[in-house]
């Protein structure tokens, strides 16, 4: 049995839709991070580290994006979510690992200075900075999609979801993704493809 532990609006979604576009039978459990669910002692006793997403596998957590994607992508190989070849499969993690490890803590810098540093006085460079990368990381995502469909070519892969979440989050965080031609267009396929579609609904309802 899988169910996936998700928060409207966070990276969450990234495995949401991998889901989704998998054809799995799965389960959906909100954990709102605006209402502090993520710290309750039940979800901590799911995730200690008291983040989204998680995914239950017959009742045993796998957490961090990069892994329940690829995990998704090989236990459904028949959806070809990620390519057959392996240095092709293993360039799609690559990129997922930057996301997380680079994408990622940009945004958080530009949102949430005060994690990165308690003075105060500091904050103000930590957001800049923030900004400054997630913008050039943007950048280079959208150079990524130049002259084809998806992020890693011609083949949809578990690394569309992905970044799915940064034109999402960018667009929240008033930078201009319009101006980022070949990442806007790539959306709007995006949001043709029912299984995103989707998954981007349900979880506009569980905002509200
Ligand atoms: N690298 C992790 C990041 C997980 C993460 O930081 N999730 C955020 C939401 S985008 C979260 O749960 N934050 C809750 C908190 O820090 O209290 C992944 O990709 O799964």
């Amino acid at each position: 049995m899988l169910k996936l532990y998700f928060s409207p609006g966070a990276c969450s979604l990234a495995s949401h839709i991998g889901l989704e576009e998998s054809g799995a039978a799965y389960e959906l459990e909100p954990v709102v991070l605006a209402k502090g669910q993520q710290r309750t002692a039940e979800y901590l006793k799911i995730n200690p580290r008291g983040k989204v997403p998680t995914l239950s596998i017959d009742g045993k957590s796998l957490v961090e994006n990069t892994a329940i994607l690829t995990y998704i992508a090989r236990r459904f190989p028949e959806k070809k979510l990620l390519p057959a070849e392996e240095a092709e499969a293993a360039r799609c993690i690559s990129t997922m690992c930057w996301f997380s490890s680079i994408v990622h803590p940009s945004y958080q810098r530009s949102r949430r200075p005060e994690r990165f540093a308690a003075d105060p006085a500091a904050h103000e460079s930590i957001k800049e900075n923030g900004k400054k990368s997630y913008w050039e990381n943007c950048q280079e995502i959208d150079s990524m999609i130049q002259g084809h469909d998806w992020v890693m070519g011609n083949q949809f892969t578990v690394v569309d979801p992905y970044a799915l979440v940064f034109y999402g989050w960018g667009v929240n965080g008033g930078f201009p993704m319009q101006e980022l031609k070949n990442y806007t267009a790539w959306r709007e396929r995006m949001m043709q493809r029912p299984a995103v579609k989707k998954s981007v609904e349900m979880e506009a309802k569980v905002a509200g």
